[in-house]
């Protein structure tokens, strides 16, 4: 499935043990993980993102409670709830993502397609804009 913004489905090994939840970069995402960050000890007023990138696609995932996520690609505006560690939420390249409304121990996991680069953070909405409707 196309589409700049999407919930990918991870596998679920259902066991009497636990759950177990597994992902390969290039077969249940459409890149290689290049990169892997993860925020916690967020306090629930919390409120990150505010930015998009040039290149980098990811798959945000909440491992533990939940928080939203605001997505914008410089024409349609869209929210999503993430809840569940088996489904993630893909971002292409070229969104604005805003997240607020975390959980007490919400626990926020990103797989990348590419290293940490500063250089391909638009930070400016205004000009994330101008790029995105170019
Ligand atoms: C995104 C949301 C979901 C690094 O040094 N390496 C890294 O891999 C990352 C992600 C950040 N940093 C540094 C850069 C800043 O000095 O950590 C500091 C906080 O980063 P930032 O303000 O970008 O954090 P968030 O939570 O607003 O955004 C991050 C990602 O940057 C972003 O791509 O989609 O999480």
């Amino acid at each position: 499935p196309k589409g700049s913004v999407r919930m990918i489905d991870l596998p679920q090994v259902h066991d009497p043990r636990g759950d177990l939840t597994f992902v390969e970069g290039g077969n249940h995402l459409p890149f290689d993980i290049a990169r892997v960050y993860y925020l916690y000890n967020v306090p629930v007023d919390s409120e990150r993102g505010g930015h998009a990138h040039r290149d980098l696609e990811q798959v945000v995932f909440a491992l533990s409670g939940s928080f939203r996520m605001k997505i914008d690609d410089g024409n349609t505006k869209s929210e999503y709830w993430l809840r569940d560690p088996r489904k993630g939420l893909y971002i292409s390249r070229m969104v604005w993502r805003e997240m607020d409304a975390f959980s007490q121990g919400a626990v926020c996991m990103v797989l990348a397609s590419h290293r940490y680069d500063e250089a391909d953070y638009f930070r400016d909405y205004e000009s994330f804009l101008t790029h995105a409707r170019a």
